[in-house]
């Protein structure tokens, strides 16, 4: 079905004439176009698209969310002097005040903002870089130490509940609907060994051990625009899953794809290493933000979050491999399994550092 752009982008208030549309970025789970305009006298200008994947969120609640969390940190932004429509995400409104677009066939569609002059990378960057991005997600952290998390919807129910992905993946072997089963055994294997992992964070959160915080929960490298001439953050984007969890879901994640030397899907798995250098420079960035607020059990499981994470999306990555691949976006049959298998390599080459990383984090 090919998809009307200029009919979409004609329901928001865009300045200038629409010219043309590119498929952009590198995520996984929503639809992304840079659409550019023309405009009398000046450069064209683009923005953002994203048609919002309704099968994982509810457009409405998603929406207002997101609104929520820019509002909020669009006023602690000027507060520090830093540059609003910058370093956080600005919402385009439909042309009738909405905060999204529904076509005739129930698609929803988002206008951002283009934020210019920045970069993502999708694999561990330089040290420089490494250091500014966990100052700016521990930065993030506190911005929104205050926010009233109540207010948001839990837009996906148990999104890191590390035991029910467990669940979901047994249920997937069990059912193996696509006969894929046989294929992935060693990766199986290699996840049902480390059950032990699932409830470490689970049991205790919400404790004062480890509390409840709003948290960004999708850390992941390529979802904060880096400024290349300074190597420093813009801004945190793919707000789509901020709602309350524990910090270390975001300290675990972003180590997870930031200080692996390959990128996610990475087949040559001899590639696909911790790097420590990269590790210490996020951690160092990170702890100068929130060092002062965490709990000594939080700063304990500081170095244990980055496998947490990754096994826990490693899981994920397998399950929708013998599902089907109805979650993930690939670009073939056995790509999720690929990821997978990069994503147990990862912890592998951790649980040979993690003593050499509780040194660092101390
Ligand atoms: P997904 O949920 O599918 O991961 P994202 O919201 O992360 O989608 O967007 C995908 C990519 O699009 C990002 O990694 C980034 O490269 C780019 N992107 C998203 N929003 C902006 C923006 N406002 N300005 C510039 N680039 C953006
Ligand atoms: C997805 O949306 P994106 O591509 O930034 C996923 C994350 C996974 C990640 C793995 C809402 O992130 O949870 O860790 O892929 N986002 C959602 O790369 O499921
Ligand atoms: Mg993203």
């Amino acid at each position: 079905m090919s998809i009307d752009i200029p009919g979409i982008v004609r329901n928001f208030k865009l300045e200038g004439d629409f010219i043309y549309s590119e498929v952009y970025g590198c995520g996984h789970i929503n639809d992304t176009y840079a659409v550019y305009f023309k405009r009398d006298n000046e450069a064209p200008i683009r923005y953002i698209l994203q048609r919002i994947n309704t099968h994982i969120f509810n457009a409405k609640d998603l929406m207002i969310n997101i609104c929520l969390v820019t509002d909020y940190l669009k006023d602690k932004i000027k507060e520090e002097g830093g540059d609003p429509s910058r370093n956080t995400l600005t919402i385009i409104p439909t042309k009738d005040g909405k905060l999204y677009y529904e076509d005739k066939d129930n698609a929803c569609w988002r206008i951002y903002k283009f934020i210019e002059d920045t970069i993502t990378y999708q694999s561990a960057a330089d040290e420089t870089v490494s250091r500014n991005v966990g100052a700016a997600f521990g930065h993030f952290q506190k911005q929104l130490a205050e926010f009233d998390a109540t207010k948001l919807t839990e837009i996906i129910p148990d999104f890191h509940n590390t035991r029910k992905r467990f669940e979901a993946l047994k249920k997937a072997i069990d059912a193996d609907v696509k006969g894929r089963v046989k294929s992935a055994e060693d990766a199986i294997s290699f996840a049902l060994e480390r059950e032990k992992y699932c409830d470490v964070v689970t049991s205790k959160l919400g404790t004062p051990q480890i509390p409840y915080r709003v948290t960004h929960n999708d850390t992941k490298l390529n979802n904060i625009l880096i400024d290349p001439d300074t190597g420093k953050s813009v801004c945190i984007i793919d707000l789509d899953t901020v709602m309350p969890g524990s910090v270390l879901y975001d300290f675990g994640d972003s180590n997870r794809f930031g200080s692996n030397t390959a990128v996610e899907d990475e087949t040559d798995l001899s590639k696909v290493t911790f790097d420590l250098g990269i590790f210490k420079a996020f951690t160092e960035g990170f702890l100068s933000e929130v060092g002062d607020i965490l709990t000594c059990e939080e700063k304990e499981l500081l170095p244990f979050s980055c496998i947490l994470m990754t096994y826990e999306c490693g899981i994920r990555f397998l399950a929708d491999y013998l599902e089907g691949d109805v979650y993930f976006k690939t670009t073939h049959d056995t790509h999720n399994l690929e990821r997978a298998r990069n994503q147990f390599k990862l912890i592998e080459d951790m649980e040979s550092k993690l003593e050499e990383m509780k040194k660092i984090v101390k």
